[in-house]
């Protein structure tokens, strides 16, 4: 047995309970996240490698509720070993943003492709081998609701000792990047986490992290409403989260046109 805290991690009704559920057995810690009255649920891995770690259903990191910043906080400040991010199938587009930014953190994960069946009722046809090569980690189809892939899941999680991976590193143009630059310097050591990461997250709006860096704030602040200026002004984009979802959004389009195929009659992506 070893001690893996895996953090379960995805967008709201993705199958992110019934995952939970035919990964864990029937005992599950529930308890509240320290602060706040969002439910936390821990469970132990069937196979006893290790420990799931329920986490409320997102679409961005950006707190736009209690949910999400528990969320930001838990990835800051919370030890585990690995990321398991539930994707929805016939949502990928939507579901890869929160994936995007999650492996920006750089952190083991690994993904659990769900809804697959209904994908597939949809017309819509997704490469995962192909999709696994983009991201450059590993893809897992599933079907949470009957067990389908769950147990390949399994396995995958607990096949090795994970180690850091690189952080996926976009490109957000010479002004955000020379933004991000001099924001580094500014922000302090925190739990190892990369500063590039904290920075990102700093800059679209993250209010969590804005918190967590309390510090500098101010210093950084100016910083970021400098780039925000420079932004509109050279007609880049309307504000520095438009941009960086700009980028993001382009890079998920690239990942779809590689790994995905749509039937004729299918109604959406
Ligand atoms: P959560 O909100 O992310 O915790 O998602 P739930 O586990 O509550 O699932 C939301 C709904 O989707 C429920 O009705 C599930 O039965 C259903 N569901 C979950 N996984 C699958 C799946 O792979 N295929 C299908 N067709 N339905 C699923
Ligand atoms: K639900
Ligand atoms: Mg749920």
């Amino acid at each position: 047995m070893n001690t893996s805290q895996i953090a379960l991690l995805g967008n709201p009704n993705t199958g992110k309970t019934s995952l939970f559920n035919a990964l864990t057995g029937s005992y599950a810690y529930v308890g509240n996240w320290s602060g706040v009255t969002v439910e936390k649920k821990i469970g132990e891995m069937r196979n006893k490698q290790g420990k799931l770690i329920d986490l409320p259903g997102i679409y961005t990191l950006s707190p736009l509720s209690q949910d999400e910043s528990v969320v930001t906080n838990f990835l800051v400040n919370e030890s585990f070993t690995e990321i398991l991010n539930i994707v929805d199938a016939s949502q990928l587009k939507r579901n890869l943003n929160l994936t995007v930014q999650l492996l920006e953190l750089g952190r083991p994960i690994t993904i659990g492709l769900n809804m697959m069946d209904v994908a597939r009722q949809r017309g819509i046809h997704i490469d995962s081998n192909q999709l696994s090569k983009e991201l450059k980690v590993p893809v897992i189809p599933i079907i949470a609701r009957t067990g389908q892939g769950c147990e390949r899941l399994n396995n995958c999680i607990a096949s090795e000792e994970k180690e850091m991976i690189d952080p996926l590193r976009l490109d957000y143009g010479p002004i955000l990047e020379e933004t991000i630059k001099k924001m580094k310097d500014l922000i302090p050591e925190c739990n190892g986490i990369p500063k590039r990461w904290m920075a990102i997250q700093y800059l679209e709006g993250n209010s969590e992290m804005m918190k967590q860096l309390e510090s500098s704030d101010s210093e950084l602040k100016i910083i970021a409403k400098e780039a925000d200026r420079t932004l509109k002004e050279e007609k880049v984009a309307k504000s520095t989260q438009h941009h960086i979802a700009d980028v993001r959004d382009k890079f998920i389009q690239n990942i779809i046109d590689a790994s995905c195929e749509v039937k004729i009659h299918a109604k959406e992506t």
